[in-house]
């Protein structure tokens, strides 16, 4: 008869019991066996539901399903994936967790070789949610905690020649899961890699590359410890064999940095075993307030990175770790904060080799204690101080080698507490070449840098010139003071936005004492699911039937789940631009700053175009000369023709002179432009043609027809148009809804259903004039609007002067007009700012020039829909489709302009993208403006320059059919 299991792991604050010391995580030519693959798999339901003799070698596993290893069982069709940001699934009543506590029994078997050497073998684990216990050949070698740090077993005793069978319990709840309140869906199971690693007798089991370098001298001094006796080689140094302990000193060495992440491949070999090393040499010091790096202070264009795939969750392979490095660098991003655990081993060592700073960050949050006024945090209760260290030591200890990483952070949203205080004295002592950060203690008495979330533009302002009040400790009043500040997160780039990056990146560059910060973050977390007709669509909180969620909170990132870049990122990276480029006042000169950290713009190329209405008249390469880091220089614009009646822009890009690791010859890193002759056009002609009674109730004015009693336009020549009227609603954004809410005060103002009457219809000699009057039921706030048509027989012109009356109480979403027109115009050509989407607050990386786009491809696929798509200061568009014919709309000066195959209404009530179904409409907005976008979902709304005040406006348009 079989025992029932103990269990009694699971709900034990203990890290764990039968593991190994934490070490660092290395390859190396010692055997190893890989233990990916189909595993036998069994889903129970909870602790009473456990197999008996599971971990008996002769246990008949053969009647079992199959899982693959790694993976997230509820991204395989076992159970469901759940999401919650701050609130715990579970009661907090610590360490206990619920009875249903799905587990997963996983079993395989593997083959020692004959040739398997004499020695160790150790059993590692890289990430297993939430807590486990292993058994090899029915011997139970311990169990563990701490999803996202590695778990290594002795396995030594329990080996076999030949079969050998492994069988392992995984639970999703434990307490453990009390330290991993991540925002972020609750998944479990062995998904990250296992392998059995063979430790020859006398190998190293770990050892710490200290690989220091002196800016002033540009010596670098290598030393690596090492816990067994080894020799170390670095040929391109000229160290052949030598004690790694050294410390060995070389003149001349080339520094690691995130713009050139120069490493000096090495090795280490020891009895049994060679590793091969890469050695990037490197200071990280906090001096003078200041956080540097050889000598340089660090300007941090960050990301806050979760691990994830729209498919496998937190299950990444390399091709995805490789394409998210590449994407960041490509989009000038230099640091990552690795929110809120270690990665993927592989991830850092893709830091190191195409070079982005690393915040590595321990897996801890307790965030959901904060709920219960943080009774009971374990950040300060001693009874789980082991608990805490125990994730830290397995950090730093497995990471210490990357030079990518910068800083040690103890983990997100934990409150504070003497565990914490042990983690960082733990971490400085074990490691003295890493500042400590950690952002949950505004006091910031055991960090080294001064970090903050969410602050807002004018707090960050005040951090910078060093005249923030004092710390609710006096005490340590003086310690903040002196310490650099990041904010480790800000511009919360949930759905469109954020708003509000230049003015962040304007202090940034302004303040030494700002350092940069990490937008939040890098990637929706959208699980990729099928409607029953197979379309996919991405699904967030609540999708999956969760009692306690938290919406689509958790799809708040920079590219959408599938990688494709937000129109966020593409402002991110205009915004972050390592090199500005500027024009003199007078047009005539062209400025040029180096803004990296370290490099000079050798690698770069300069390239300019003048381009007249779009149309390009002049170009060349602009000869820039190489610019050290910090430096700037003005030179003189180009000789230009003559410009003719057009509006002329001038455009400088700084784009890659030659193939980057990251990147090809040609990529763009940076640009300007400057509008250098405004152009003045389409006056009103001076032969005006009447409006004219039509059939049926219509009249005529030149090309355009209109309903005699509402005096709604009708057509312009072949091109029927539906009710064309004034508009203020716009389908809000997450930043309208959340946050400071103003998205309720719009409905309360019942923007949404606004109702329009014809107060006059008046035709005369010159045109048209209709007044309408724009208000929502209830309510005594209304715009009046006046519209006057002019018509020289081929253009329509209209004049649109709104005003609103009667007290407005809130900031409008937009103002403009709305009208359709037939679906069949499935292409727009326009000539403004461009080509990807823009609002007022998110106008960066928009420029002037003529773009083209098919309605469909105007739309941005938000995970949750919501206003979109929005192309700013348009002077012309040309809507035209397959069976010929079209209409053209010119701006003087221009609008904001938007096209859809569905109404606001439809865009405001759809909650995935699939609910979108095209109608046999286009649905047009011509805006005035737009309210800003902002990041009030987390964090500031649109700053007071970018609210859409209820006041006056004027629009003027000129229409024609083709
Ligand atoms: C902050 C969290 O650190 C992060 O994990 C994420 O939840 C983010 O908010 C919002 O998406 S915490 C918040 C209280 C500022």
């Amino acid at each position: 008869m079989h025992q029932p299991p103990d269990t009694r792991y699971v709900e034990d604050r203990s890290p764990g019991s039968g593991r190994l010391t934490p070490r660092a995580a290395f390859r190396s030519d010692a055997p190893g066996i890989p233990l990916d693959g189909e595993w036998r798999f069994r889903a129970a339901a909870g602790l009473g539901d456990l197999t008996a003799g599971f971990d008996d070698p002769g246990f008949d596993d053969g009647a079992w399903d199959t899982l693959p290893v790694p993976s997230c069982w509820q991204l395989q069709g076992v159970g469901s994936p759940a999401y919650t940001n701050v609130t715990y699934p579970f009661p907090v009543d610590p360490p206990r967790v619920p009875e249903e506590n799905p587990t997963g029994e996983y079993r395989r078997e593997f083959t020692l070789p004959d040739d398997w050497p004499a020695g160790r073998g150790v059993l590692r684990f890289d990430g297993v949610d939430s807590c486990f216990a292993v058994w090899l050949n029915g011997v139970r070698l311990g169990d563990g905690k701490g999803s996202r740090v590695p778990t290594e077993f002795d396995a030594t005793e329990a080996l076999r020649p030949g079969r050998n069978v492994l069988a392992v319990r995984v639970h999703q709840w434990s307490a453990g899961s009390y330290l991993e309140d991540q925002d972020m869906w609750w998944l479990s199971g062995i998904f990250r890699p296992v392998r059995l690693l063979s430790r020859p007798e006398g190998c190293v089991e770990d050892f710490f590359v200290h690989a220091d370098y002196d800016h002033t001298t540009g010596v670098g001094t290598l030393s690596v410890e090492t816990s067994a006796p080894a020799r170390l080689s670095v040929p391109e140094l000229g160290l052949v064999d030598a004690d790694p302990a050294g410390p060995h000193t070389f003149a001349g060495v080339e520094p690691w940095n995130a713009e050139q992440p120069r490493l000096y491949e090495g090795e280490l070999t020891a009895a049994g075993e060679r590793i091969p090393l890469r050695i990037g040499f490197r200071r990280i010091v906090v001096e003078d307030g200041l956080l540097k790096a050889n000598g340089r202070p660090l300007l941090l264009r960050g990301v806050n990175r979760h691990e994830w795939d729209p498919e496998t969750g937190r299950t990444l392979s390399y091709e995805t770790m490789l394409r998210d490095v590449l994407l960041m660098k490509r989009h000038n991003i230099n640091a990552v904060r690795t929110s809120h655990y270690p990665p993927s081993s592989d991830f850092l060592d893709l830091c190191d080799a195409y070079g982005l700073w690393v915040v590595d960050e321990c897996d801890l949050e307790t965030h959901g204690f904060e709920l219960v006024g943080w009774r009971g945090n374990p950040s300060d209760d001693a009874r789980w101080r082991d608990a805490l260290l125990d994730r830290m030591r397995r950090v730093v200890e497995r990471d210490k080698n990357h030079p990518s990483i910068l800083m040690w952070s103890l983990g997100n949203e934990s409150g504070t507490g003497e565990n914490l205080v042990a983690m960082a004295e733990w971490a400085r002592t074990r490691d003295a070449s890493r500042p400590v950060h950690y952002e949950g203690e505004w006091d910031s008495g055991y960090v080294d840098v001064y970090s903050r979330m969410y602050a807002d533009h004018a707090e960050t302002e005040l951090i910078g010139r060093g005249e923030e009040p004092p710390t609710r400790d006096p005490a340590l009043d003086a310690h903040r003071r002196g310490l650099p500040f990041i904010l480790c997160e800000y511009a919360h780039a949930m759905g469109n936005g954020p708003g509000g990056l230049s003015e962040y990146q304007r202090l940034f560059e302004t303040y030494p004492r700002l350092q940069g910060g990490f937008v939040w973050e890098w990637i929706d977390h959208g699980i990729a699911r099928r409607t029953a007709d197979g379309r996919v669509f991405h699904a967030y909180g609540g999708d999956f039937g969760e009692p306690v969620h938290d919406g689509n909170f958790v799809a708040d990132g920079l590219v959408f789940p599938d990688r494709t870049p937000s129109p966020g990122l593409v402002e991110y990276k205009k915004v972050i631009e390592p090199v500005s480029i500027g024009f003199g006042a007078d047009g005539r000169s062209v400025t040029v700053r180096n803004g990296h950290d370290f490099r000079d713009t050798a690698y770069l190329r300069f390239r300019w175009r003048a381009e007249d209405d779009g149309e390009i008249v002049a170009e060349g390469v602009l000869d820039v000369p190489v610019l050290p880091s910090g430096d700037r220089v003005s030179l003189p614009v180009p000789a230009l023709p003559p410009v003719k009646d057009a509006e002329r822009a001038l455009t400088v890009v700084a784009e890659l002179a030659a193939d980057e690791p990251w990147a090809e010859a040609g990529h763009e890193i940076a640009w300007g432009q400057t509008v250098l002759a405004p152009a003045a056009r389409e006056p009103v002609p001076e032969r005006l043609l009447p409006t004219v009674a039509g059939r049926g109730g219509r009249l005529a004015l030149g090309p355009a027809a209109f309903d005699a009693h509402s005096g709604r336009l009708l057509a312009v020549g072949g091109v029927d148009v539906g009710g064309l009227r004034l508009d203020l609603w716009r389908a809000p954004t997450d930043n309208d809804r959340l946050g400071d809410r103003i998205a309720d005060r719009w409905r309360a103002a019942g923007l949404h259903r606004l109702t329009t009457r014809t107060l006059g219809v008046e035709s005369t000699a010159e045109g048209l004039t209709v007044r309408t009057r724009t208000a929502p039921a209830g309510a005594d706030h209304a715009v009046n609007a006046t519209y006057r048509w002019r018509s020289d027989g081929r253009s329509l012109w209209l004049d649109v002067v709104a005003v609103p009356e009667g007290k407005w109480p809130c900031p409008l979403p937009r103002i403009g007009l709305g009208l359709s027109l037939p679906g069949r115009l499935d292409t727009v050509d326009w000539y403004g700012l461009g080509p990807g989407e823009a609002y007022r607050d998110s106008t960066a990386a928009a420029r002037l020039g003529r773009h083209r786009r098919t309605v469909d491809a105007l739309q941005t696929p938000y995970v949750r829909p919501q206003e979109n798509g929005n192309r700013r200061a348009v002077r012309r568009a040309l809507l035209t489709g397959a069976g010929g014919g079209g209409l053209e709309i010119v701006g003087l000066p221009s609008y904001d302009l938007t096209v859809r195959r569905w109404t606001s209404a439809e865009l405001d009530a759809a909650r995935h993208t699939t609910d979108l179904v095209p109608g046999d409409r286009l649905h047009v907005n011509l805006d005035v403006a737009h309210h800003g976008i902002g990041t009030a979902s987390c964090g500031p709304g649109p700053l007071p320059q970018h609210a859409l005040g209820a006041g006056p406006v004027a629009l003027r348009l000129v229409l024609r059919a083709l």
